[in-house]
């Protein structure tokens, strides 16, 4: 069965426990399950991860670079956290694996501090979704089945 990888970035294994005014209630593992419900209804696999280390995020996309040449992944669903709007290694990582991902955010990043507006994931992501809480996991592994299989507009 085809699979996609699910990444996140630093932090968010606090999600639910923290500042739910911001990022919702529901924790990481809500969110794994999520996922796996969501992939599953479109016949697919789930890989779910997150790490609060720069590199491991950046050896996990070349991974998954060489899982989808061999036609394993259709792509990556990455809520790449804090170092969405720092890390010059996860675009150039993003860029060389030629991997297809969605970059997601939770929050609205544009309607928060001006630091969160800028994103060196975005340039070199497939597609962005941003600002509709956790249900954003769901379209973000929606868009990339459509984005793998193309089909005609309804
Ligand atoms: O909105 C998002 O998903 C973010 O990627 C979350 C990052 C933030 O730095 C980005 O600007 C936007 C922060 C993830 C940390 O998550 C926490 C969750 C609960 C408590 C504390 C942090």
């Amino acid at each position: 069965m085809p699979s996609i990888l699910v990444l996140n970035g630093p932090n968010l294994n606090l999600l639910g426990l923290r500042e739910p005014a911001v990022y919702g209630s529901a924790t990481l593992a809500d969110v794994e399950q999520l996922c796996r419900e969501q992939a599953e209804a479109l016949e697919l696999g789930v890989d779910f991860r997150q790490s609060n280390h720069e590199g491991v995020l950046v050896d996990w996309i070349q991974e998954a670079g060489r899982r989808m040449a061999e036609g394993e992944l259709i792509g990556v669903v990455f809520n790449p956290g804090a170092y969405t709007h720092t890390s010059v290694a996860l675009h150039d990582a993003i860029k060389g694996a030629s991997v297809r991902l969605i970059e997601l955010h939770i929050s609205n990043v544009h309607a928060r501090e001006p630091f969160r507006h800028h994103s060196y994931i975005s340039p070199a992501a497939a597609g962005i979704v941003v600002g509709l809480g956790v249900a954003g996991y769901e379209v973000a592994i929606q868009a990339l089945a459509r984005l793998a299989y193309p089909r005609a507009p309804r």
